[in-house]
């Protein structure tokens, strides 16, 4: 059984394969499936904003807010996401809200050109939630479709910190204005069972809406999000499979129950 997932986690999923009594071992591979997948979140997996603008057929502008630890791949994901949805059709901009640092912002930019998309660059050191509101504007002055925001990283514990995300959030849902939203929460497959806590903290300072698991590629199995989305109720809606900007996917929680638990 994979680490990640916790004693209390692995033990309900060993329960659960029991109560099925399998008697091969690729009967035993589809309890697991059942068991981890009535556990996990029911929620959609695709993105909201482009469901509902699908659905609605209306053209509005939609944001995605993306958050999390240092280094868990936010801005990675963000250009990655950006590029995407160029593909896809829509006109994305990148506003670069991590004011944290000036090499927060300069990585963002040299992504938003890589995937040749616009943006909207906050100063080093801004108030983030003010960049965001100038972001918004903006990108309604420029026609874009679909906002992308990168934040600083931050702990789980840096109360103030959250405090700021939080403003972020207030802040981007008012000056949307009913339009579509999505707050992403990067999680590290790399750091298991720890993402919990911060998964959980996170959430109190800006409800997700969906989990990008960065990192799939990697030797770690990212068992932890069966926890987080059993917690939560979100489900994690995109995994990075790599340092490249084609490599994010759609995640496909029975393929990446099965992968968890090969030997
Ligand atoms: N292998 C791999 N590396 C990733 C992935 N996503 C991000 N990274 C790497 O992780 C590091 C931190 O990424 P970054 O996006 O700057 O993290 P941030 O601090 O959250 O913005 C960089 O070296 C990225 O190339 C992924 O899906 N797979
Ligand atoms: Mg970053």
């Amino acid at each position: 059984m994979a680490a990640d997932l916790g004693p209390a986690m692995a033990a309900r999923l060993v329960a659960g394969v029991r109560t099925r009594a399998p008697r091969t071992k690729e009967e035993a591979s589809d309890a697991l499936v059942t068991t981890a997948l009535a556990v996990m979140s029911p929620k959609a997996r695709d993105l909201l904003p482009l469901s509902i603008g699908e659905r609605a057929g209306v053209r509005g502008l939609s944001l995605i807010l993306v958050y999390g630890i240092n280094g868990a791949g936010k801005t990675t994901t963000v250009g990655k996401l950006a590029h995407r949805l160029k593909q896809e059709g829509r006109k994305p901009m990148i506003v670069a809200a991590d004011t944290f640092r000036a090499a927060g912002i300069e990585q963002m930019v040299a992504w938003a050109q890589r995937a040749g998309v616009d943006h909207f660059d906050g100063r080093s050191g801004a108030d983030p939630a003010s960049v965001v509101f100038d972001g918004i504007n903006a990108a309604r002055a420029r026609g874009s479709d679909v906002v992308l925001v990168d934040t600083a990283g931050r702990l789980q514990t840096q109360r103030n910190l959250l405090e700021e995300l939080a403003k972020v959030g207030r802040v981007a849902t008012k000056a949307l204005d009913g339009g579509a939203y999505e707050s992403l929460l990067v999680i590290d497959a790399v750091l298991g069972l720890t993402s919990l806590v911060q998964a959980r903290e996170f959430n109190r300072a800006v409800p997700v809406t969906g989990l990008v698991l960065a990192k799939l590629d990697s030797s770690a199995k990212g068992g932890a999000v069966i926890a987080i989305e059993s917690e939560l109720g979100v489900p994690v809606k995109l995994a990075g499979v790599g340092e490249g900007i084609d490599d994010l996917a759609p995640f496909e929680p029975q393929a990446f129950i099965r992968a968890l638990f090969e030997a």
